[in-house]
């Protein structure tokens, strides 16, 4: 053993230092070709076996070759693609959003369903919202939220090597966009388009002014990032008020609100066509398993949670429970009031 490491030192040193003499055909290592001119070529080996295995050894780690980054181009797209992912495997994209938020918690479970390696990064709600145009509300306008990568405090927002940016951004907002883009980049699972389901747009239509009613006045209690800081909760406030928003009528009404909420929740119990094998046998909207129809709806379940008592039918609360619980979303319920 000793005398055979000897012999592959002594050789390796000679491979580095020797003039090639022959090429072979490309091992393993030499798929990742870059169209770049001046990079060491390892693939000229001498023809011994010890000296060709530590080449494929050289090559399949790299050495000697110019590494490969988001952009780059090789000869070959799927491999371009395949590095982009092993990119994303090793620094995770990351998803700016607000724990609380609809549109932010589409994106996650679509990311998370579609098995995307991300993170969430989760801002106060008033950061980025400039105090001259709110009011007096808002803090951190030029720091804060995600207005340093897309120049607004929208989120949610999606960044990361290779994520499609529009000129002058360094992050794709838009929760369908980024959804969009998921699904055509995934690798681990699929995900079904939108159908454009008749009865689901109609349903989110009716149920918003009671499910609004019901949420705001408690999502802003919550213990979430989001709502942290006070002059967050402030700028809520002034937010949803300068719209006409009456918090404490909402709140009063909350029997009233439940009421009308309990028909609409069994109406979606109706809706639930499917399950998906893939995803733990969960309840789907449609009959082939999960779609972005059920990105669309299952946010606004989520939200919710945050209200004390609301009872959900079975199937509609199995659908939150599971399709959320796959992409490690909690619900709000410990926080309910
Ligand atoms: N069409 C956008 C809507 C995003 C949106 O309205 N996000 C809200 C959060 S719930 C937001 O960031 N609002 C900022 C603000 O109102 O200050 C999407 O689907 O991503």
């Amino acid at each position: 053993m000793a005398l055979l490491l000897a012999v592959a030192a002594g050789s390796s040193a000679a491979f580095l230092h020797a003039a090639p003499t022959r090429r072979t055909t490309p091992h393993r290592g030499a798929v990742v070709r870059l169209q770049v001119g001046d990079f060491v070529d390892p693939d000229l080996v001498s023809g011994t076996f010890v000296v060709d295995e530590l080449a494929a050894t050289w090559a399949r780690a790299g050495k000697g070759r110019q590494l490969w980054k988001p952009g780059d181009k090789t000869d070959s797209a799927a491999l371009d693609y395949k590095l982009l992912y092993t990119t994303w495997k090793l620094n995770p994209l990351v998803l700016h959003g607000y724990e609380h938020c609809p549109f932010c918690t589409r994106a996650r479970l679509v990311l998370a369903w579609v098995g995307m390696p991300f993170v969430c990064r989760f801002y106060g709600y008033g950061a980025g919202a400039d105090p001259v145009k709110c009011e007096g509300f808002g803090y951190d306008p030029v720091e804060g939220g995600v207005v340093p990568l897309i120049g607004s405090k929208v989120c949610p927002v999606l960044s990361g090597a290779g994520v499609p940016v529009r000129e002058g951004q360094l992050g794709l907002p838009e929760s369908l966009e980024i959804c969009s883009f998921a699904a055509g980049v995934a690798k681990d699972r699929r995900i079904a388009p939108a159908t454009g389901r008749k009865d689901i747009d109609e349903w989110l239509n009716r149920v918003k002014p009671t499910r609004e009613a019901l949420e705001r006045p408690r999502l802003l209690r919550m213990a979430v990032p989001d709502f942290a800081d006070q002059r967050d909760v402030e700028y809520a406030r002034w937010k949803h008020t300068r719209s006409g928003f009456d918090f404490d009528a909402a709140e009063k009404a909350t029997p009233k609100l439940l009421a009308e909420l309990a028909p609409l929740l069994d109406e979606l119990g109706t809706m639930l066509r499917g399950r998906d094998p893939a995803h733990g046998s969960m309840p789907t909207l449609n009959l082939w398993g999960l779609s972005i129809d059920d990105s669309l709806v299952l946010p606004v379940l989520r939200s919710l949670t945050c209200v004390k008592g609301l009872e959900m039918p079975p199937l509609v609360r199995e659908y939150v429970e599971t399709g959320c619980a796959r992409a490690g979303v909690p619900l709000f319920t410990e926080m309910a009031s």
